[in-house]
């Protein structure tokens, strides 16, 4: 096999490499991807761009004063540059103090985010390796994605995981469905992504598949450009955002009343209707869940909920829900909500019918290749068994020795002296940054390996200066894609920066750990052995992967596709009893005993409406009336190259974008491309105003990834300049059971800003001093 064209991943895609007379000169879509993602050709400029971190660099305070020193300057004072050798020995002594001061469990290394692509260089895993090799760390578990649908579903039908890689072929979907009916839109802007590489964006001809089948498509939604189906082929039916757990609801309730429901399914197949169905009609609380009490919490008309309800019973149909829904207080609900509705529609496992969860988040729904496991480096064994749901930082970081709840058990917040994160970025991720930032003043130590100066970056004590995917070999891989890729390096790393791997490796040493992180393999080696275990796990699904040597010559291997049309749930409905769930019942369970068990409020054992913290219907609403939907950014993946040139364009004024309704623009005299303030009790930010009419009037939309970019820098409760969501939103759990990350309950006021315009600081290095010698402590040794 000879190389034919030359090609790297990131989550936006595999790219070919545009190489001239031997010179690299940029990226380029991959010829066969139908619909190529333009956020990763940004990135061959953006990784030379100054924001680079190059040097490993040390926060003044707590290189001559100690770990502790002054927390509260973090963010503000200068940082003072430093040798490899010099910081990786701190670093390598600051973990040995915290060890034998307070035991591994007052390290957290839950380091939640999604970093870089390739498999090997996966910065997560490496953290969690290096920590495991060392004795261990303060874990976080589920994910801001899904942490409400993560803990609900393998409770009631299957873990998320799994059901995410079982969804129906789009083939599937263009041969079968004629309704499909989305909760949150069905949007190409998301699944231009998947973790590891999306070969084939599948989305968007997938969509216009089911257009020309004839498919009917009804978007739920309280924005309307969020279905990338061919222009005038989805009926938009706005909802009060956090909602959609009555509607679905009332759409089960008026299957049932006209007799419509599929009875054989729901005993075959299904336990706990009975109990719903007493809370449906009211028998339990008085209330019939029926249309025009969805009316009045949704702001859909009872006859439209009510007839598409029907109209889903009459031919083979489809529920699709969408991640964001479950972001939210009660997220439980319209997840278990949506797939009890469907087990009432009894579609489930047919070609095109059921529960969708979801098309839209990413590449991988709706795939036709086989699901194949790809090379995964090994995180070791963690000695540690505190944890926390990963949305729990700030209350950890607060209240350490306070309990919790989640999922049936109750848990107690570990003491936390040290973090050490690699591969993400909680100043831009995390709920009520300002909580963040006064939280983030409890650890004596925080070490972040970073590509960029974002605001994680600069609120840390130790910064090492991490490589991008272009400059480091790797191997390419996301589930259920076409592609593997040999990813090799093909720009130069930027000043001093390393590879996460070699830092690690240095530092395990340091640590007497050298031979249990690297088993004895520099990166060349690792790429092999992670390729050849993969290789095995192959093998027994009959697929056959060429040598490595080979494969690496070559530069990509294209993976079989499936040999069956996939469709979801097929094998469970053909015989429930031979291929049972692994729920306690083996059914779907639309009421839960063992949810019931846990006497939860806030979740009861069936899916329920419970108003959420926040929302149009809320007392609150009376002093912030808008509704903040903070989604994903279609110019970007979360913070990642919000920097870039493409980023960058699609800025107002510099600021994020924030979209509102033109009668709510008007009410507050703000025209298009005017500079507001979005503030609520938690926070402010400036923001760049768009105004049409993809908003519902009351609801207001501004996506994630603006770097956090406060006024006073690092300082918490002052105006962030920039237009990051999260100053407003609120840290509280989805529920007692999951905890998960509620970012979409969040309500907000807003006004044009007509003072003078404070510029944008976020792509600014911090200050950065020489090392003074003579400042520096004598047990400091380096
Ligand atoms: N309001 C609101 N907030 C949200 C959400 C929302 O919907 N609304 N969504 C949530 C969701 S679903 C998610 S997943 C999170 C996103 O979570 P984030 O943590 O914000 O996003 P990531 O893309 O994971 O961040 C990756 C970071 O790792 C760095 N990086 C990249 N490659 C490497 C590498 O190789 N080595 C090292 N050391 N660093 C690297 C990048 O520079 C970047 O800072 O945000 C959550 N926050
Ligand atoms: N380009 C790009 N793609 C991404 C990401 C990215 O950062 N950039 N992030 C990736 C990650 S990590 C994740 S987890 C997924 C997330 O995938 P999702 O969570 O599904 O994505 P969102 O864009 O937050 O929300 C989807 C839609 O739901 C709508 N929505 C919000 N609240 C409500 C509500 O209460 N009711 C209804 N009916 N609709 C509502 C929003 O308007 C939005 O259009 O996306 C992935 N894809
Ligand atoms: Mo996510």
């Amino acid at each position: 096999m000879t190389q034919e064209r030359e090609l790297t991943s990131a989550h936006w895609g595999v790219y070919e490499v545009d190489r001239h007379e031997g010179r690299v000169r940029g990226l380029k879509a991959l010829a066969e991807d139908p619909d190529p993602s333009p956020i990763g050709l940004a990135m061959w400029d953006a990784y030379r761009s100054p924001v680079r971190v190059h040097r490993p660099a040390v926060r003044r305070s707590w290189l001559y004063e100690g770990p502790g020193a002054r927390p509260e300057l973090r963010g503000r004072e200068p940082f003072v540059e430093v040798e490899w050798e010099h910081a990786l020995d701190l670093v390598a002594q600051d973990i040995e103090r915290v060890r034998s001061q307070h035991g591994n469990q007052a390290i957290f290394g839950g380091s939640y985010g999604w970093s870089s692509a390739g498999r090997f260089h996966h910065a997560q895993s490496q953290v969690h390796r290096l920590l495991n090799a060392v004795g261990g760390y303060v874990r976080s578990v589920d994910s801001y994605s899904l942490g409400a649908a993560r803990v609900l579903m393998p409770h009631v039908i299957a873990p998320m995981d799994e059901l995410m890689a079982m969804h129906h072929g789009w083939d599937v979907m263009q041969a079968n469905t004629r309704l499909l009916v989305a909760f949150g839109g069905i949007p190409a802007k998301n699944a231009q992504v998947s973790a590891g590489g999306a070969a084939e964006h599948r989305l968007r001809p997938g969509l216009a598949g089911l257009a020309r089948a004839g498919c009917r498509m009804v978007n739920i939604s309280p924005v309307s450009d969020n279905f990338d189906a061919p222009a005038g082929s989805v009926e938009w039916i706005p909802i009060r955002p956090n909602t959609d757990a009555a509607a679905l609801l009332a759409m089960a309730f008026e299957v049932v009343q006209a007799g419509r429901h599929a009875t054989a399914f729901l005993q075959s197949h299904c336990v706990g209707f009975d109990a719903w169905w007493a809370y449906l009609n009211g028998e339990s609380d008085g209330v019939a869940k029926n249309a025009e009490w969805a009316a009045g919490i949704t702001g859909i008309p009872a006859p439209v909920l009510r007839q598409l309800a029907l109209d889903m019973a009459g031919t083979r149909s489809f529920v699709n829900i969408a991640w964001s829904l479950q972001r939210a207080d009660h997220g439980e609900q319209p997840y278990w909500a949506a797939l009890s509705l469907a087990s009432v529609l009894g579609q489930i496992g047919l070609p095109g019918g059921g529960l969708g969860v979801a098309y839209g988040p990413a590449n991988l729904m709706g795939s036709p290749h086989t699901k194949f496991p790809g090379p995964t480096l090994s995180q070791g064994r963690n000695a540690v068994a505190a944890f926390i749901p990963v949305a729990r930082i700030a209350d950890m970081l607060l209240h350490p020795g306070a309990r919790f709840d989640y999922n049936g058990a109750s848990h107690v917040y570990p003491d936390i002296d040290l973090i050490y994160w690699a591969g993400g970025n909680p100043f831009h991720h995390h709920q009520d940054l300002n909580r963040l930032a006064r939280a983030w003043r409890k650890p004596s130590t925080i070490i972040v390996h970073e590509q960029v100066w974002n605001a994680h970056a600069k609120m840390a004590d130790i910064v090492l200066p991490a490589t991008s995917t272009l400059e480091r070999d790797d191997i390419g891989f996301a589930t259920r894609e076409p592609l593997l890729v040999a990813m090799k390096a093909v720009m130069p790393a930027p000043g001093q920066a390393r590879d996460d791997y070699a830092i690690f490796a240095d530092l395990a040493r340091r640590l007497g750990a050298g031979e249990v992180y690297t088993e004895g393999r520099d990166t060349a080696q690792w790429l092999r052995h992670l390729y050849e275990e993969s290789a095995e796990r192959a093998r027994p699904l009959g697929v056959e992967l060429p040598s490595f040597d080979d494969f690496w010559r070559a530069g990509e291997f294209r993976l079989p596709a499936a040999k069956q049309p996939v469709v979801m749930l097929e094998a469970f409905r053909a015989d429930p009893v031979a291929h049972a769930l692994k729920t306690p019942s083996g059914r779907i369970e639309i009421a839960s005993a063992r949810i019931t068990g846990f006497a939860y409020d806030d979740c009861p054992g069936h899916a329920v409406w419970q108003a959420p913290r926040e929302w149009l219907g809320a007392a609150a609403a009376a002093v912030h009336p808008l509704h903040l939907i903070s989604d994903q950014p279609h110019t970007k993946l979360h913070s990642q190259l919000d920097f870039s040139a493409y980023s960058l364009a699609n800025k107002v004024q510099g600021r994020e974008p924030i979209v509102l309704h033109p009668g709510d623009a008007k009410a507050r005299g703000i025209a298009a491309g005017d500079v507001v303030r979005v503030f609520n009790a938690r926070g402010a930010c400036l923001a760049g105003a768009v105004v049409n009419e993809t908003v519902m009037p009351g609801v207001v939309r501004m996506s994630t990834g603006a770097w956090w970019d406060p006024v006073a820098a690092g300082e918490a409760d002052t105006l962030d300049k920039h237009g990051n969501p999260n100053v407003l939103t609120c840290d509280q759990g989805a529920s007692r059971l999951s905890q998960g990350c509620a970012a979409q309950t969040c309500l907000v006021q807003l006004e044009r800003f007509n003072g003078e315009l404070p510029p944008v600081t976020a792509y600014d290095r911090p200050a950065l001093e020489a090392l003074d010698r003579g400042k520096m402590r004598s047990s400091d040794g380096a």
